[in-house]
């Protein structure tokens, strides 16, 4: 709708930026650290492993003098599981607790909101060597894991979310490395565990620490139909139920979205449901909604001797027979790596969202992945990523015109880090990290362009996105 008077972001928005652990922090082995499954990746294809990323560990410090000096009123990042829990069950690793407690310290000194995802890609290898999620111990791990944390941070981290991109672990559990490239029937299965965790973890939280608040972070794109030809729309429909509705049903809810639910009836895919899980996920509530979005896809019904020969990305399939085939909107360009540039999707997502759920809404994850050059003089000029958050910004602000209760957007990533499947060089920061996919060099920190773009923008509330 068209706003003749487009209202400011509101006083308190929490303007952030995000990482996670495995992505960011490095010291893979150190201070007792145990190994997760992200560890397990080797170099190749010219493309890093996740043992040195942007060594956070070892930079936190400076980081942070970083993120006061951008103006970040929130920063939001994993807790490496492994780090607390090197053997995700059993004895605490007191080091771990130091890090991300000295961290917390130091954000909440310079005035930053902690907001803190308890699992971001990177489960405990010593729980995948036991079946991972497809294992039901796994939940009480995940419970166990909960309670520590709270009881360490709660004190002085409000916001927390859950699970990262539980949608995305299920539908590309090759890409996202989450250790093995599962049946569709046991991605349901893993699924079902996540959202009993999920929920026992929210339940948990409000019980103990009241003023605390805790939602979930999957990835959430509107889905368009290519035409209006009603067999077009309908699979539109129904890949929006699966990839995104599925999850915020159940998380909001606690219930299994019923056209998914018969997909699965169906294909053979219902997940067991021992005694006492649907009653563990009606009583977990998210005080609000995490959400990343990246792009938008667009889709139409299926041939009949349609053929899938490659699952894709989080931003990429190609279809499921029988349900919805992808092609590409016309309407829009794409990104470096591919994925389509939808400023205005962001907009459609967001009122989608807030009319099927109408709670808050944190943008968790938003960004441009794309080469950048460091010049002579140690500057990157990525006026394009300027270009890209902008777009972004403006029709966040105008879903807020539309009835969006949107609390903050924490654009991917504060700083390079390793992506989850294409390496270094598809750089999405604020601050440049100078190293290659095979020499870390000496990880020296540079702002680019768009740290001081941004800047100006938290200093005006949003108000100058010019
Ligand atoms: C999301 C993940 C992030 C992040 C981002 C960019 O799916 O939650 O961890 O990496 O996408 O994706 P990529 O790194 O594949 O470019």
């Amino acid at each position: 709708m068209h706003h003749d008077h487009v209202k400011p972001f509101p006083e308190g928005f929490l303007w952030g930026a995000s990482t996670s652990a495995y992505q960011v922090e490095g010291a893979w082995d150190e201070d007792g650290k145990g190994m997760s499954v992200q560890d397990l990746t080797e170099p190749h294809d010219g493309i890093t492993d996740f043992k040195v990323t942007s060594d956070h560990y070892h930079h936190m410090a400076e980081d942070v003098e970083l993120m006061a000096e951008l103006g970040l009123k929130a920063y939001r990042f994993s807790i490496a599981w492994t780090r607390i829990i090197p053997e995700g069950v059993g004895d605490i690793n007191r080091k771990g607790l130091e890090f991300y407690g000295d961290l917390i310290d130091r954000l909440i000194a310079v005035g930053i909101e902690p907001v803190v995802t308890m699992y971001h890609f990177d489960l405990p290898l010593a729980l995948q060597k036991q079946g991972g999620w497809s294992n039901r111990a796994t939940i009480d791990a995940f419970v166990d894991y909960s309670r520590v944390i709270f009881d360490a941070f709660a004190d002085r981290v409000k916001y927390w979310l859950t699970i990262n991109e539980q949608n995305m672990m299920v539908l590309h559990s090759a890409v996202l490395g989450t250790g093995e490239d599962v049946s569709e029937k046991s991605a349901y299965q893993q699924c079902h565990h996540m959202f009993v965790a999920s929920s026992k973890a929210m339940k948990l939280l409000h019980e103990t620490h009241p003023g605390c608040k805790i939602g979930p972070a999957p990835n959430i794109i509107s889905v368009y139909p290519a035409s209006s030809k009603p067999e077009d729309v309908a699979a539109a429909n129904e890949w929006s139920c699966l990839r995104n509705w599925l999850y915020y049903d159940a998380y909001v809810y606690g219930r299994y979205n019923p056209i998914v639910w018969a997909y699965f009836e169906e294909h053979d895919l219902c997940p067991t449901i021992e005694p006492g899980d649907l009653e563990a996920m009606a009583e977990g509530h998210p005080d609000y909604l995490g959400m990343n979005y990246y792009a938008t896809e667009t889709v139409q019904a299926p041939p009949a001797d349609m053929e899938v020969t490659s699952g894709g990305d989080q931003q990429h399939t190609q279809g499921i027979p029988g349900m919805y085939q992808s092609v590409a909107n016309p309407n829009l360009g794409k990104t470096q790596y591919g994925w389509t540039i939808d400023p205005v999707g962001i907009r459609n997502t967001l009122c989608e969202t807030a009319s099927r759920y109408d709670l808050p809404i944190l943008i968790t994850e938003n960004g441009l992945g794309q080469h950048d050059t460091l010049t002579e003089d140690g500057k990157v000029h990525d006026d394009y990523r300027i270009d890209f958050l902008r777009k972004h910004y403006e029709q966040a602000r105008l879903a807020i015109n539309d009835g969006v209760k949107l609390i903050g957007f924490c654009p991917w990533s504060y700083i390079d880090l390793v992506s989850t499947h294409e390496g270094f060089n598809k750089r999405y920061g604020f601050v440049y990290v100078d190293r290659t996919e095979d020499d870390v060099k000496e990880l020296k920190r540079y702002k680019k362009d768009s740290f001081d773009w941004y800047k100006k923008v938290i200093a005006t509330n949003g108000a100058d996105l010019g």
